[in-house]
């Protein structure tokens, strides 16, 4: 039997989630939403994440849970402590931690420029603040090319939920532009898409071409 069920919109927060389920290789169910305020701000859904924002899921505990990176340390958690996870106590759970939240970081600059590009009317956009948010994006990317410098994942022990997180935002920024001369960063996301579970989180070809 299903026990979790996924709420997702392609391309979105979502996608975090969806790729670390498929990473931990665990049974869920998927509830696929367009990208419109009809389904997100629907009482049914309000009643999963009251900002109607995703992803959320529902677990065997039947509470929602939002938030992409609560969900990935329950996920962990549960599944996953010595393997995508680490635990309190180990010596990379700091760090685990402080790149799971930077991958935030790096997401809030990406959705601004998601805001500024698909969401804005034109006549209200400012190129002000989406060439602000780029350089502020580019900032963080350039944190992410020096960890990367020695080392193929972020963590020493390898990858980890981590390398989802941050991994997705990356993901999000590519839609903006190459991060050209971050050699890094981009060998580390061509590592990260070639992932099975990657790409089984990509949108159907159908959907993506209708997008
Ligand atoms: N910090 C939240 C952000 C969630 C979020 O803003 N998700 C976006 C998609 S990337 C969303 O659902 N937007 C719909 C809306 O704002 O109406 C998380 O990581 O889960």
């Amino acid at each position: 039997m299903v026990k979790l069920r996924h709420f997702h919109v392609a391309e979105s927060r979502s996608m975090r989630t969806l790729w670390l389920l498929n990473e931990l290789g665990i049974p869920f169910e998927g509830v696929e939403m367009p990208w419109d305020l009809k389904h997100l701000r629907s009482p049914d859904y309000l009643a999963v994440n009251p900002l109607g924002r995703v992803p959320a899921i529902i677990d065997e505990d039947a509470r929602p849970l939002f938030e992409s990176l609560a969900i990935t340390q329950v996920l962990c958690w549960k599944h996953s402590p010595d393997g995508l996870g680490r635990r309190p106590g180990h010596a990379e759970w700091p760090e685990w931690l402080q790149w799971l939240q930077f991958s935030e970081t790096m997401a809030v600059h990406a959705a601004c420029l998601v805001q500024q590009k698909f969401f804005i009317a034109p006549e209200s956009q400012s190129s002000a603040v989406a060439n602000l948010e780029s350089r502020r994006l580019v900032k963080a990317l350039e944190v992410i090319d020096r960890r990367l410098a020695d080392r193929e994942y972020l963590l020493e022990g390898g990858f980890s939920a981590a390398d989802v997180a941050v991994g997705y935002s990356i993901h999000m920024g590519k839609l903006f532009f190459e991060p050209k001369g971050l050699v890094n960063v981009l060998d580390y996301y061509e590592r990260l898409s070639a992932r099975p579970a990657f790409q089984a989180s990509l949108p159907a070809p159908s959907a993506a071409a209708e997008g």
